[in-house]
């Protein structure tokens, strides 16, 4: 028997572990606070990390390399071993390859399960710039617009001396329930910062906010400009660094002038003076911004309200300051960028990236762009995530609409049937395929599709090396405990040996993940040994970076074209698009021929939101845990009451959602939000029952994304961010139960809304 530290992965803390092995294999875990993120509470209050071991030796865990034996979907699989498995994926891609062209080959992941660089050096090596994932819609928004207005990325910096605290389109309760939201009671309880969250719900952190902002969905950036309306008009901005350290503060305020409280209350359907007061409040230097999924997920409106809420923090004085925000530091181990070696192949990249001329931002010659300013001020940024594909440019190419065919996929570490939008069109378009390759722990609705399903090993049978996407100087994780059980392998030792059987071998010359981990460490001067004790690498982020004289003796400034923080951008400018945030429009999911009809038979039509996160599940993950169903066993649409009363529905009762799209079903819950919009969960299948065509375990049955679209038409210009909230859906009650609702528990559901909230909470 012997201890080993190691780490959980079922979110974002990687909390540190002590393992008990015996015999190659895990026999119990026990919470290890010595290591970060260094708080017992964490895990004492997190309902997931018991179920590490569950999950480690789950009964329907992949454990060998699986290749379909019937038709694809049939759910009729042969073993195979992993070199006939990668032998002949590697012979199938060469065939493709020489057939069409690099971009033949595509890859799609999920959220930050695993490191997904090794993926992406692959990807780059064999030439193809296709890979897709959740960026559009989850992180770069962030990214491309602190950069544009900045020059480089930021964090909020939460500390005694900030005043107000904007939690906005984001609800830590449920999505980060450990650290993050325990701070948030903290600063409840202590009365400061001043706490104003911006959501269309009355979520659980709503409750405990100053002001809740309870905002029509998507109209955030009409209300951000209001705040820098009033902010500009009553003079509460910081003077000094407007002066010194902005450009285009008048054309800001010229552009803000019609924003008044009152006609940006008429926008938002909330009060003038809802306006004036969270202005007031944020005016109070220094304040601090987070965000979340609510606005980066509202489509036309996404990047605008994210220039919007740079805007605000630059003219008041918020930027690179403690108690604000802190500019992070480039990271001393080696870059995600260097890791995933897009510079080596970057002009093939660029010449067959399907974003090309129509998304210009999230595009290589952007990348290109903003290179040029990050080698100037010696950072890097990553330029994989930066510039993945559009899923509607490359679901075209799948189904033969050019500009080349695309005609395989690897999976990593995501379930798209449930997770993309627009699950039908997914479907066809992986069905159409000639290789489809899923890397997971479990047969999942889209594993079911795959020529090849390959076992992923997981947390503690790799290690962990969470970077932070490359853009700051900060990483933690650490060792595996044990070896992968049965044939499970690590993500990437899958992509090395496939990379090694196509001419990648000078690449691929670390023999493990560790190996690699530790090379990129190594001008750190910590070793892996120190790393995995510790399980972190960081170091303190000073503050006014902006100041610091460079050996010219000049102050470093920005790293923007101007070296200021630009309120107008002539960054967006040189891409034919407007210097200043404009509010767009919503995304339509319903044609006015649906709507017409759906109304002549009684269907409401209703504005729709997705996904809000619910604790203990993770998008599509773990619903095949017992007692995580047993504690909620349902799917779940929530309304206001009089949304409830005007589809004449109660609490419990099946409600149908359509567009033209399709349609899904939820049961009714009725909250205190924002009247006339539709909460839907999302992620929801039946792991228990038979996972294969025609419904791949019930995908079609509550699944939200069969209502969505990420068509291009609709998206943000620039970037191409499609919707997952502010859309619309035709609602009504359901003429029939679901198979879920057997459980449905009416009384526990009226009661269970009143508050959110547990004794110690409040
Ligand atoms: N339990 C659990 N935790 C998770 C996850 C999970 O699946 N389950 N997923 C992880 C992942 S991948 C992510 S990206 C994070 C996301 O974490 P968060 O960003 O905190 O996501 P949510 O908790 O869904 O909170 C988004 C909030 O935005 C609100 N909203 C919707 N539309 C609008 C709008 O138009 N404007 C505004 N202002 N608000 C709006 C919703 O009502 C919701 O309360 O969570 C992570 N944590
Ligand atoms: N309608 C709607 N759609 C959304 C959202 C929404 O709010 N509304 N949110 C979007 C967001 S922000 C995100 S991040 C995505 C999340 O989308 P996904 O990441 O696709 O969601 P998951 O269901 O968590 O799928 C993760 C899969 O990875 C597997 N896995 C876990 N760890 C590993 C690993 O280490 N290696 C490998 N190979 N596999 C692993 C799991 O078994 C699981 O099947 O969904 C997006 N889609
Ligand atoms: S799921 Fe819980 S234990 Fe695991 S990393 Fe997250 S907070 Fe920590
Ligand atoms: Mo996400």
């Amino acid at each position: 028997m012997s201890t080993v530290k190691t780490n959980c992965h079922f979110c974002g803390y990687l909390c540190g572990f002590e393992a008990e092995v015996e015999d190659g294999r895990i026999v119990s875990l026990a919470p290890d606070p010595s290591r970060y993120p260094y708080d017992e509470q964490v895990l004492q209050g997190c309902p997931r990390w018991r179920m590490n071991l569950d999950v480690l030796d789950g009964v329907d865990r992949v454990n060998f390399p699986l290749k379909r034996a019937g038709e694809r979907g049939s759910g009729q699989w042969e073993r195979i071993s992993w070199d006939q498995a990668l032998d002949e994926i590697a012979s199938r891609l060469e065939e493709l390859r020489e057939e069409h062209n690099p971009g033949v080959l595509a890859s799609m992941i999920g959220g930050p399960h695993t490191s997904f660089w090794p993926l992406h050096r692959f990807m780059s090596l064999f030439g193809s710039p296709n890979n897709a994932g959740i960026g559009q819609i989850c992180w770069n928004p962030r990214i491309w617009s602190d950069t544009i207005a900045f020059g480089w990325t930021i964090e909020p910096d939460i500390t005694e001396e900030t005043r107000c605290l904007i939690v906005w389109g984001t609800n830590p309760a449920e999505s980060d329930n450990s650290l993050f939201w325990r701070s948030l009671l903290r600063m409840h309880k202590a009365g400061s910062p001043k706490i104003v969250v911006i959501d269309p719900r009355l979520t659980k952190t709503a409750r405990i906010a100053d002001e809740w902002i309870a905002l029509k969905p998507g109209t955030d950036c009409t209300f951000a400009l209001g705040l820098l309306h009033v902010i500009i008009e009553e003079g509460l901005y910081d003077h000094g660094f407007v002066e010194r350290w902005c450009t285009g503060f008048d054309e800001l305020a010229a552009h803000v002038e019609p924003y008044t409280p009152e006609v940006v209350a008429r926008t938002c359907g909330l009060a003038a003076d809802d306006v004036v007061r969270v202005a007031r409040l944020f005016a109070q230097s220094p304040s601090a911004i987070i965000t979340g999924r609510g606005i980066d997920q509202i489509g036309e409106n996404v990047l605008p309200t994210h220039r919007a809420r740079t805007a605000l923090l630059a003219i008041c004085g918020d930027v690179d300051r403690p108690g604000g925000c802190t500019l992070l530091e480039t990271s001393e181990f080696t870059s995600e960028l260097k890791l995933e070696c897009t510079l080596e192949n970057f002009d093939q990249l660029k010449a067959l990236s399907l974003n090309r001329g129509r998304t210009p931002l999230q595009s290589y010659e952007s990348y290109e762009r903003v290179k040029t300013l990050m080698d100037a001020a010696g950072r890097e940024l990553p330029a994989r995530y930066l510039t993945s594909v559009h899923p509607d440019l490359l679901l075209k190419a799948m189904e033969g609409a050019g500009p080349y065919p695309v005609r395989a996929l690897i999976v990593e570490a995501t379930n798209p049937l449930l997770t993309y939008a627009d699950t039908h069109r997914v479907l066809d378009a992986l069905r159409g395929l000639d290789l489809l390759v899923v890397l997971d722990y479990y047969l999942t609705p889209t594993a079911a599709l795959a020529d090849y399903a390959l076992p992923a090993a997981g947390a503690m049978e790799r290690a962990t090396f969470q970077a932070h996407g490359g853009v700051a100087n900060f990483v933690y994780g650490g060792d595996a405990a044990v070896e992968p059980y049965y044939e499970r392998k690590a993500d990437y030792d899958v992509f090395a040996e496939l990379g090694r059987r196509l001419g990648q071998e000078a690449h691929w010359s670390d023999d493990t993940f560790a190996e690699a981990c530790e090379r990129a460490l190594a001008p750190t001067g910590l070793d892996w040994e120190g790393y995995c004790q510790v399980g972190m690498y960081a170091t303190p982020t000073p503050h006014f970076k902006h100041e610091q004289l460079t050996e010219a003796g000049e102050p470093r400034g920005f790293a923007t074209p101007s070296g200021k923080v630009e309120l107008a951008s002539s960054f967006l400018e040189q891409l034919g698009a407007g210097r200043l945030p404009e509010p767009g429009e919503p995304y339509r999911l319903c044609s006015p021929e649906m709507v017409e009809a759906h109304e002549a038979e009684g269907w409401e039509h209703l504005t729709l939101i997705t996904g809000g996160r619910r604790q203990p599940y993770n998008a599509s993950m773990y619903l095949n845990h017992p007692p995580f169903r047993k504690r909620q066993p349902y799917p779940l649409a929530q309304v206001s009451e009089a949304t409830a009363k005007r589809l004449g529905a109660q609490a419990g009762d099946v409600i149908q959602l359509a567009t033209d799209k399709g349609q899904a079903c939820f049961v009714l819950e009725i909250i205190p939000m924002v009247d006339g919009v539709i909460h839907a969960d999302y992620g929801w299948w039946h792991p228990e029952s038979e996972v294969r065509a025609p419904d791949f375990g019930g995908i079609f049955e509550s699944n939200v994304n069969v209502l969505t679209s990420c068509s291009l038409d609709q998206a943000e210009p620039l970037i191409g961010t499609w919707a997952y909230n502010d859309m619309d859906c035709m609602a009504r009650v359901a003429g029939s139960p679901l198979t879920w609702t057997a459980d449905v528990d009416k009384q526990a559901l009226s009661a269970r809304s009143a508050d959110g909230l547990t004794k110690e909470e409040r």
